[in-house]
């Protein structure tokens, strides 16, 4: 017997009547994925760019859809000791550092396992050097043993120059440093990575990890190679990986100038400019004229009002259908209270679920993110751009870069004849808003008080990471417990150790080379 379907309210798709649930008690609710979880794992020497890259993409990866956290060993290692004092920590030798190193590892495994089998993720990117063999095996059979398939990402790179400017991009003003000078914070990090080295074994695709999934990125993404990639995502990722650059830049965002329509508060429709909007025109003319962006790309919807502001710019830009403004479907040029009145449910289920909501015959905000992901794609290939695009339009561009979640997306504040500019720094953006002093309507419209009190539907999509988050109920000093009975698949003790899994604190000593051990016995 076929089974009945219905129509799910929110996103207008046909579903099984007995799973008829809002999309947001799914799993991940973003694309559906047949597939088993999966680790990204990166290797690769200190400052090579892999935090970098690890952020980069769960950001990424979170926007599309697909839940992603990044778990980085480095933080778990500065909870477990506290005073990092000299690269001695980091010695092949020291024997108890590199225990701590392992236990840090496990537990930052575990926390991946548990993300990924209990609290909804699909992809988790285990952010560290994971330079050995045996590290990686070890990662392997933790994949092994909960079917997770396992991705690497390896980053190689020896050009000093490229590496001293990581080191002083990031690296020196990072808790380890705190109370040092950059100069020896410097001399430190090299001693660091030249410990590394000592060990360190690339992925080899002739011959050891030739039935490995692996992308190597060569020279900042100069080179790639690209080993047994077998899957979608995997691609996907790939496909990401070639476009970004780490070049300076600026990324300038506006919605077009005032249009009749906004005047007169309706959705979507096709209008031109009103007096004030043609101001505006002119004013940000002037504007791109003071802030000289160098070879700038100008981008436009193809709807009047976004060409009529870019036009008077008097440079060459590019349309693009997909800028254009979100789809109302049945409600295209009704003002909010129309809506209200003529389709009250409809109206109620938008602020129910802003982001999922799709108006009938029309588009939803997950729509949009799904629409304007080659301009992302393409926005990441360039240098200076300026995209001039409409409300909802620019909040999903603005949600990418800023790591907005899902339920945050839709209620961004992009108000009319204000520029955002938006400067890559270290891991994220820095953001700018310039206001260009022409007065223009609100057509910012907030979630109702009454909603935003109810009970929370929404999940979260963002990319915290674990200790790192400002959250105290995510926060896990997880190194503390360590001695409990190593899990199923994070038993694997490494080939110099007879039995890491049982290393407790209590068989690690009070202090080592310089540091302090902050773990329960010696506190
Ligand atoms: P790691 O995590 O490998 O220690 P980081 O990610 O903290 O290194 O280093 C950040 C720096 O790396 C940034 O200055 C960034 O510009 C740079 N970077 C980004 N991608 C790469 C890459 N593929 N190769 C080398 N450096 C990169
Ligand atoms: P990070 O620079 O990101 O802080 O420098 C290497 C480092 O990362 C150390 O902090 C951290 O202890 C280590 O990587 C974690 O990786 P391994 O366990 O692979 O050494
Ligand atoms: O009101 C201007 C506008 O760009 C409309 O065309 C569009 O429907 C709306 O904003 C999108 O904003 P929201 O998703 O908050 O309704």
């Amino acid at each position: 017997m076929p089974r009945e379907l219905t129509q799910n309210r929110i996103q207008k798709i046909w579903v099984s009547s007995k799973d008829d649930r809002s999309p947001t008690r799914r799993r991940g609710a973003g694309p559906h994925l047949a597939n088993p979880p999966t680790v990204i794992v990166m290797v690769g020497l200190p400052a090579r760019g892999k935090t970098y890259m690890s952020k980069k993409l769960t950001r990424y990866l979170n926007w599309i859809g697909i839940p992603t956290k990044v778990f980085n060993v480095g933080e778990y290692r500065r909870e477990a000791v506290k005073n990092y004092s000299s690269y001695d920590f980091f010695k092949a030798d020291n024997e108890n550092a590199v225990k701590i190193r392992h236990q840090c590892a496990l537990a930052a495994l575990r926390d991946v396992k548990s993300y990924l089998t209990d609290e909804g993720g699909q992809m988790a990117v285990f952010d560290a050097t994971n330079t050995t063999r045996e590290r990686r095996d070890m990662i392997l059979d933790f994949g092994s043993a909960n079917s997770f398939k396992i991705f690497f990402i390896e980053s190689v790179c020896d050009d000093p120059n490229v590496i001293a400017s990581n080191i002083m991009e990031v690296k020196v003003s990072c808790p380890d440093y705190q109370d040092c000078n950059k100069t020896d914070a410097m001399l430190d990090f090299q001693k660091r990575i030249e410990c590394y080295k000592a060990s360190y074994q690339p992925l080899d695709p002739d011959l050891y990890d030739r039935e490995l999934s692996f992308i190597k990125v060569i020279d900042v993404g100069r080179r790639f190679l690209v080993n047994r990639v077998r899957d979608h995502i995997q691609s996907k990722i790939m496909y990401y990986l070639m476009n970004i650059h780490v070049q300076p830049r600026a990324i300038y965002l506006c919605r077009h100038g005032e249009s009749l329509d906004n005047l007169q508060g309706r959705l979507g429709g096709d209008s031109g400019l009103s007096p004030r909007g043609r101001k505006f025109a002119t004013t940000l003319a002037r504007f791109v004229e003071q802030q000289k962006p160098k070879n700038l790309k100008v981008w436009s919807s193809q709807l009047c009002r976004s060409i009529q502001t870019a036009e008077d710019l008097g440079v060459p830009y590019e349309q693009w259908k997909v800028l254009n403004e979100i789809d109302a479907g049945v409600c295209e040029e009704l003002t909010y209270d129309e809506m209200k009145e003529r389709f009250p449910e409809e109206f109620a289920l938008r602020d129910e679920d802003k982001y999922y909501y799709r108006y009938p015959s029309g588009e939803s905000y997950q729509d949009l993110v799904q629409r304007v992901e080659p301009v992302i794609m393409e926005m990441e290939r360039q240098e200076n751009v300026l995209v001039i695009c409409h409300q909802a339009i620019m909040r999903c561009l603005l949600a990418y870069f800023l790591d907005k979640s899902a339920e945050e997306m839709p209620y961004l504040k992009c108000p009319l004849h204000t520029v955002l500019k938006l400067t890559p720094v270290a891991y994220g953006c820095k953001v700018e808003s310039i206001f260009l002093n022409v007065e223009a309507v609100n057509t910012h419209r907030d979630r109702p008080e009454e909603v935003r009190k109810g009970p929370g539907t929404l999940i979260r999509r963002n990319s915290v990471t674990p200790l790192t988050s400002p959250e105290s109920n995510i926060k896990k000093p997880r190194i503390e417990d360590l001695e409990e009975a190593p899990m199923q698949g994070l038993n694997h003790p490494p080939a110099s150790s007879a039995s890491l899994g049982l290393c407790s604190p209590s068989h690690l000593p009070l202090s080592l080379a310089g540091q302090q051990w902050l773990g329960k016995v010696c506190l």
